[in-house]
């Protein structure tokens, strides 16, 4: 079904460009489009606030687990020297804080609508325009459509039978209220033992009367080791952006430290184990950068899984509970590996038991608490930190149709099929920033964000300046684009995760395809840089934007497809 201008006699706000989503990746996309290419645009966003992920992860805990200086735009000098963090992570309020300076910083909230649902997004061919809906009402149409949703942002809250009649409360982490949640003199429940529900046990086992955590897969977990910042490492940041900008720009993850060349066979038992511990110390996601093959080869993989492992053990005085604890199924850091502040001693607390639910799965949610196959948990409060619906989901959760009005859930029933994870065959002048097929969520967030938002400004100012009016990528494009995402996927031991969100696994129904781009951020934006340079290779450009796309014009193979060499280093 297509959408016409002309059907319509209610009120159309005419944009150059419609942004959706108010985070990291929104705010910067209207920074640039409308300040450096000089369009008009606006972004719609759903919460009351700008923040995106972290307007909405206010969960008990929630903290970013790159490191501060990293977790940060690098666009702007004077924005790296004025702004300060207070500690290792940022905590969500602090990320909050930030993203609400640089909306004042750079004049932003002028053109943000916040409150605004967009529930489609109908590409109307004729016009050449896309014709954009809020649950409010409000129509908007605008040359191109850049979707900055975020790849965390639709919550997963899993359909146990009985959940409506449970006489407590219940929260998702991912969409925590605004009043806080007191847990003092409660029984609490949290299912899910994710990043989130690594974060989030602890800071609940504090004020709870008492805390059972169910868990259904066991997670390895490094500490955080989190702290307040020393002057000395604020001045450093402040006087050596620009090195730290060219480290973080060097490496596959994107993070701010470099990844070790020594592989783990390099040295003897011993010489690892003090790596191993040494890594333990400093804490946090650096522990996979002590070897270069940790993600490429499982028998190095096993030493530092074996490694982990052992340290619950040792942390954990009930030896049943650590062997639960410690049956873990899956290659280290083949799930994103969590961070933590006194996880497994949390389970050192007498207010604090954990079930087995892989063991005795849960059966329904009761009034008054949780059932499993074993018994019964009377339980107050449940809180889900169950994750979700990664990557795809906030897209396919708004009606997208693109051309001869394609949805893109029809575009996607088997799986995403993207070009670059930037952009969808049939679906012109729409950008994806950090969509599956990207390297996004294998990376430091901000780094892939920056590196689509400003590929995506020079896009469009190209366009603009040889008056082309639409941009698609070839069937044929994204055909070989996403076999050299599973290419990538499958160098590494990603996949032999099976159970993981990167794989979709974890939404009953969800088409299993490793959504990200494991092939290292270094590789991906040489690629990207090259599709540009060679005239946006694999893209039909279309002068005259009227009727079905014309001429197939660079619509050849991408740069990718010389070579399937995957860095699959650190990742
Ligand atoms: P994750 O990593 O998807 O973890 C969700 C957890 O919830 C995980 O332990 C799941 O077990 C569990 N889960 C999910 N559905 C169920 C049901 N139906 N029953 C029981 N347990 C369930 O989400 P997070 O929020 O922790 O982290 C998401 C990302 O945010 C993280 O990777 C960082 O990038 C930041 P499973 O493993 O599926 O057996």
């Amino acid at each position: 079904m297509e959408s016409s201008l002309s059907e319509t006699t209610e009120t159309i706000t005419e944009l150059d460009a419609l942004i959706i989503g108010a985070g990291f990746a929104g705010l910067y996309q209207l920074h640039c489009l409308r300040d450096k290419v000089g369009l008009s645009a606006r972004v719609l966003e759903l919460g009351d606030g700008v923040g995106g992920t972290w307007y909405w992860n206010r969960y008990p805990g929630a903290r970013c687990d790159s490191e501060s200086h990293a977790y940060a735009y690098y666009f702007s000098s004077e924005l790296l020297e004025e702004w300060q963090w207070s500690e290792r992570y940022p905590g969500h309020a602090e990320i909050v804080r930030y993203l609400n300076h640089v909306a004042d910083k750079f004049d932003l909230r002028r053109d943000i609508q916040l409150g605004s649902c967009v529930v489609s997004a109908h590409f109307a061919e004729s016009e050449n325009r896309w014709i954009i809906t809020t649950e409010q009402g409000q129509r908007f149409s605008a040359t191109y459509l850049i979707t900055a949703v975020g790849c965390l942002s639709a919550a997963n809250v899993p359909n146990i039978p009985g959940l409506q009649d449970f006489k407590g409360e219940w929260y998702h982490t991912g969409l925590w209220p605004h009043d806080d949640v007191d847990f003092k003199g409660k029984r609490v429940g949290q299912i899910g033992t994710g990043s989130t529900g690594i974060q989030s046990a602890p800071v609940i086992a504090e004020t709870a009367d008492h805390l059972t955590v169910f868990q259904r897969t066991p997670n390895y977990s490094v500490p955080a080791r989190n702290h307040v910042l020393s002057e000395e490492f604020k001045r450093h940041c402040r006087e050596n952006h620009e090195e730290i900008r060219a480290v973080m720009h060097s490496t596959p993850n994107g993070h701010a430290f470099t990844i070790s060349d020594r592989k783990v066979f390099d040295v003897g038992p011993d010489e690892r184990r003090e790596i191993y511990e040494d890594y333990w110390e400093d804490g946090g996601l650096r522990f996979r950068s002590c070897f270069q093959d940790l993600l490429a080869d499982k028998a190095a993989n096993d030493t530092a899984a074996e490694f982990l492992k052992s340290k619950i053990r040792e942390i954990v005085k009930d030896p049943q509970v650590a062997a639960k604890l410690s049956n873990i199924d899956h290659p280290y850091a083949a799930k994103r590996p969590p961070i933590d502040t006194n996880y497994f001693d949390t389970f050192n607390r007498d207010n604090v038991s954990l079930v087995d639910i892989r063991a005795n799965p849960i059966e329904r949610i009761t009034p008054m608490g949780v059932e499993t196959s074993a018994g019964h948990h009377e339980l107050d409060i449940i809180v889900f930190a169950t994750g979700y619906d990664a990557m795809t989901g906030p897209l396919l959760n708004m009606d997208i149709r693109g051309r001869d009005g394609l949805p893109l859930r029809e575009a996607w029933k088997e799986g995403p099929r993207t070009y670059l994870g930037l952009t969808v065959s049939g679906f012109p002048n729409m950008f994806t920033i950090t969509g599956p097929g990207s390297p996004s969520v294998l990376t430091n967030m901000p780094v892939a964000i920056e590196q689509h938002v400003e590929w995506i400004t020079r896009c469009i100012a190209h366009l603009q300046d040889d008056g082309v009016k639409r941009i698609e990528a070839s069937a044929e494009a994204a055909d070989l684009w996403v076999g050299h995402v599973n290419d990538a996927a499958n160098a590494t031991l990603l996949p032999q995760a099976g159970h993981s969100w990167y794989l979709g696994a974890n939404i009953p129904g969800k088409p299993r395809m490793f959504m990200p781009y494991a092939g290292g951020m270094v590789r991906y934006r040489t690629i990207c840089d090259t599709v540009s340079d060679n005239g946006f290779e694999g893209f039909r450009l279309d002068e005259d934007a009227v009727g079905p796309p014309k001429a197939v014009q660079n619509a050849t193979v991408g740069p990718f497809v010389a070579s399937t060499t995957t860095n699959a280093t650190g990742i």
